[in-house]
């Protein structure tokens, strides 16, 4: 009997030794040996996942203007839908950057916050047209002088598809923390012709494309500004509370003389000038 008995207990000892080593497998693997059981499983868990959560693709809602001058917009505050926006004959004022920039008081804001979400198609129609644009925007002006205001950013390439030299302006603003107070505001823009496009590329990243114009006149607006029509008066980093006249504003060529702003075609704007 007591071999027996042995040979019954040494087995079971060793069961439980093995089942004491494994205890603490067994623990870490709680969850996932819980759940082999196929009735609960299936029983308490209906598959969520199935139902569809409608993502990504942006709705489009397409506004066409009148013959009249229209104000049409996107909603900065229904980011998930972009605008085909078409103002038609008129002087219409089109904002595919609708957002709450005009309220901002740094000008680290006044860029951000005009800034909006979506890319959309904006198209000026006949007539002297004013559009703004953000992000990847593609933007035509069709006839008439047309005015482009842009915001640009890394990672985005708005394009302007239509620009006619002579005519139309476009100034695009760029990121005031791109500014370099030390060296040159402008030091991480540039500027290049390729396939027959002006690019405006911020820290070596396009940004900006203006489809089928070369030898466009480009220059910067700083954020100098006169305190009036005399040069003498300039103010560098004066406090603003707000965008300074342009004819008081100081425009540069691409080597920093100063020009114009009607000698210039197109025009990089780090912000600074607008809200300080
Ligand atoms: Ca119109
Ligand atoms: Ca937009
Ligand atoms: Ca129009």
């Amino acid at each position: 009997m007591d071999n027996m008995l042995l040979l019954l207990l040494v087995p079971l000892g060793i069961l439980a030794l093995s089942q004491a080593f494994d205890s603490d497998d067994s623990h870490d693997d709680d969850e996932e040996l819980a759940d082999p059981d196929p009735e609960t499983d299936t029983g308490e868990e209906p598959e969520e996942p199935e139902e569809p959560e409608e993502p990504d693709e942006p709705d489009t809602v397409t506004l066409t203007g009148t013959d009249a001058n229209d104000r049409l917009s996107n909603d900065y505050f229904d980011p998930t839908t972009a605008y085909d926006i078409r103002g038609g004959a008129g002087d219409d004022t089109i904002r595919g950057n609708d957002a709450i920039g005009d309220w901002a008081s740094t000008a680290q804001d006044g860029y951000r916050w005009h800034v909006g979400e979506t890319n959309d198609t904006l198209d000026g129609g006949e007539g002297d047209d004013l559009i703004e644009f953000d992000l990847a925007d593609t933007v035509t002006g069709g006839a008439g002088a047309d005015h482009f205001e842009g915001f640009a950013d890394q990672g985005q390439v708005s394009v302007v598809t239509d620009f006619t030299q002579g005519e139309d302006w476009l100034r695009v603003n760029v990121p005031p923390s791109e500014a370099d107070e030390t060296a040159g505001d402008f030091a991480k823009v540039s500027t290049a012709e390729l396939n027959g496009d002006t690019i405006i590329r911020l820290d070596g990243q396009e940004v900006l494309r203006i489809k089928g114009a070369t030898g466009l006149k480009i220059g910067f607006q700083t954020d100098r500004w006169l305190e009036s029509n005399d040069p003498d008066l300039e103010v560098q980093h004066k406090d603003g509370d707000g965008e300074p006249p342009l004819e008081f504003t100081i425009f540069t060529d691409l080597a920093g003389n100063a020009v114009s702003a009607d000698a210039l075609d197109v025009v990089i704007n780090n912000y600074l000038s607008l809200n300080t």
